[in-house]
């Protein structure tokens, strides 16, 4: 499987999944789009911390830009800064768990308008519209 590019997609894809559907409703929370629910923020948080604890940028090997995929070429033109945003983004899933057990929703408002621009930066440059 680690030299099946559809795998790997399939495993990034699955792991991105994870990604959204726990900060999904953390950021609904903090707009205030959806009820406030401390347990459930604080349970997702953790999520998110341990999927930033996970090295997803090995399921991105070179050659897997084809298919059944949104990444860019650009990210293995550009290895380095994609490793860097990814980084960016396992450091702001590690400080918004730290800001959920604050309790602080200003805190947290924080944490997550800061763990969805990581999001958004890799999109912007590294993920295809379509
Ligand atoms: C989400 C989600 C994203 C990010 C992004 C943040 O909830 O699915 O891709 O937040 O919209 O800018």
């Amino acid at each position: 499987h680690l030299d099946d590019k559809e795998a790997m997609q399939s495993y990034r894809q699955s792991y991105f999944t994870l990604v959204a559907m726990n900060f999904g409703p953390i950021g609904s929370m903090v707009k205030g789009e959806m009820p406030w629910d401390d347990a459930m923020l604080k349970t997702f948080a953790n999520e998110l911390a341990a999927l930033g604890s996970m090295d997803v940028s090995r399921a991105f090997p070179p050659g897997s830009d084809k298919g059944t995929t949104r990444a860019k070429p650009e990210i293995w033109d550009n290895k380095d800064d994609f490793e860097a945003k990814l980084g960016d983004l396992q450091q702001a899933l590690a400080a918004l768990q730290i800001a959920a057990g604050s309790g602080d929703r200003k805190i947290i408002a924080e944490a997550t308008g800061a763990a969805g621009k990581a999001c958004k930066a890799c999109h912007d440059e590294y993920k295809s519209k379509e």
